[in-house]
């Protein structure tokens, strides 16, 4: 479901045009899922006012997760949940340098009262990160919560129609 059709109800988030990549793979399951979304480049560094402003609003205009990615001094999601208390889903994207454990660890290790969800490094943290946000959502939404349980149950189905690797 395009952002233009609903009103969102979950941000996707990213410090950089060059986090995409692995972003459009959290946009791809939300759009699966018939989960209503925005897509938006927010720098915790290069924008902080654009950050603040959309985290101060994120709550007002409907949105129940934001699912932030970012690669490298990886501080979106954090501030993000410093100023909303709308869960943040934090996606550590795989920098060039440090191949994301850099981003990984700035997402993961915040103080205690602040909490981010990290996900894994990459594409697998940033579907999920989506699986995980329409999760949150099935009990108030339950065509999302359907969609989920038949995205499961394909998934299984395919890997019990494939389990012979020689195949
Ligand atoms: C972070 O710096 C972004 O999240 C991105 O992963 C990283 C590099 O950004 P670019 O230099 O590619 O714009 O803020």
């Amino acid at each position: 479901m395009s952002e233009s059709a609903v009103a969102p109800l979950v941000g996707i988030v990213m410090g950089s045009r060059s986090d995409w990549e692995t972003m459009q793979h959290a946009a791809a399951k939300l759009e699966a899922l018939g989960v209503p979304h925005e897509v938006r480049v927010v720098s915790a560094h290069r924008t902080p006012d654009v950050l603040f402003d959309y985290a101060a609003t994120a709550g007002s205009r409907g949105l129940r997760a934001i699912i932030a990615g970012a690669g490298g001094a990886a501080h979106l999601p954090g501030m993000l949940a410093a100023k909303t208390a709308v869960p943040v889903l934090g996606v550590p994207v795989q920098s060039k340098a440090l191949n994301g454990m850099d981003s990984l660890l700035s997402i993961v290790q915040m103080p205690a009262g602040i909490p981010v969800g990290t996900f894994a490094i990459g594409n697998a943290g940033a579907a999920n990160a989506a699986l995980f946000a329409a999760a949150m959502l099935a009990h108030d939404h339950p065509a999302i919560g359907q969609a989920l349980d038949a995205f499961r149950t394909r998934q299984t189905d395919d890997v019990l129609a494939n389990d012979d690797p020689r195949k």
